[in-house]
């Protein structure tokens, strides 16, 4: 992993399961017989802001008590041993658990959980409250939303922008804990092969991005993961 070797990490949500953090998809993974498809949407939250308030607001309460993991720890190392610049870190999470553990060089491609936005003047800001008993407003009047990207959406330009650079020049790429599903992160994976990068799937199962790989190492990432240090 040393030297002047462009490195790529793309994460999902499987590198926070051992933080104790639910995945989206497969077992466990679900709340109350919605799928993410259904609930992570400008159009659920028009229609009822307050379920999808409590989902967010039960997402934000387990991750306020949650730790990064080994996994998220080794991808940290790994950056203060090559140096962040030639190592990027492009993550779907939006628990901020990479950070956590000291990764600087953090692209997040679907925002962040920790971050509130109006829905009409679009001022954006920190916060941490969980246990929420209404919608949240801004001083505007406006609801406020999570800062993340749901189906439909826009990713933020500029980092989806830095996001498929960085694929496109990697060397390497290790593609961490997702379901390979999601577009367009999903297909950071399929830019950085197409590049010519020696791309490595580490995952529990086989993903639709299995097939690509030079390597697949099965299993955990917190097990995985300090292995490369
Ligand atoms: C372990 C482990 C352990 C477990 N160790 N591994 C092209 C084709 C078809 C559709 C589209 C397309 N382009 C765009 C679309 C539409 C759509 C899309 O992708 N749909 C597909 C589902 C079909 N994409 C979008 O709408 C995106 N926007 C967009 O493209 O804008 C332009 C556009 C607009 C309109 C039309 C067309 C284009 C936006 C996508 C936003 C995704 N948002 C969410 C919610 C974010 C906020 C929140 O967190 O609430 O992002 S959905 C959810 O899925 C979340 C995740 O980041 C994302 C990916 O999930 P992830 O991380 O892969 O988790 P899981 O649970 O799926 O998988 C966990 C994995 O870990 C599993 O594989 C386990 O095996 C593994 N694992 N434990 C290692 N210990
Ligand atoms: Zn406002």
């Amino acid at each position: 992993m040393k030297g002047s070797l462009r490195a790529v990490f793309l994460t999902g949500a499987g590198v926070s399961a051992e933080s104790g953090v639910p995945t989206f998809r497969g077992e466990g993974g679900l709340w109350r017989n919605f799928r993410p498809e259904e609930l992570a949407t400008p159009g659920a939250f028009k229609k009822d802001p307050w379920l999808v308030w409590q989902w967010y607001d039960w997402r934000r309460k387990i991750l306020s008590g949650v730790r990064p993991n080994a996994g998220h720890r080794a991808l940290s190392e790994i950056e203060k041993e090559k140096g962040a610049e030639g190592c990027t870190l492009i993550t779907q999470n939006v628990d901020g658990l990479h950070q956590g553990a000291g990764s600087t060089n953090v692209l997040e491609l679907h925002g962040s959980i920790w971050r509130l936005r109006c829905v009409l003047c679009a001022a954006a800001a920190e916060n941490r409250e969980v246990g929420l008993e209404e919608i949240p407003r801004c001083a505007c009047g406006g609801l406020l939303r999570p800062a993340v990207v749901w189906f439909g959406e826009q990713l933020p330009e500029e980092v989806i922008t830095a996001a498929v650079e960085a694929a496109g020049k990697a060397d390497f790429m290790m593609v961490i804990g997702t379901s390979g599903v999601v577009q367009p992160a999903a297909s950071l994976a399929v830019r950085a092969k197409e590049n010519g990068a020696y791309v490595v799937e580490v995952n529990t199962e086989a993903t639709p991005l299995t097939s690509i790989m030079d390597v697949t190492l099965q299993g955990r990432a917190g097990d995985i993961l300090p292995l490369l240090l």
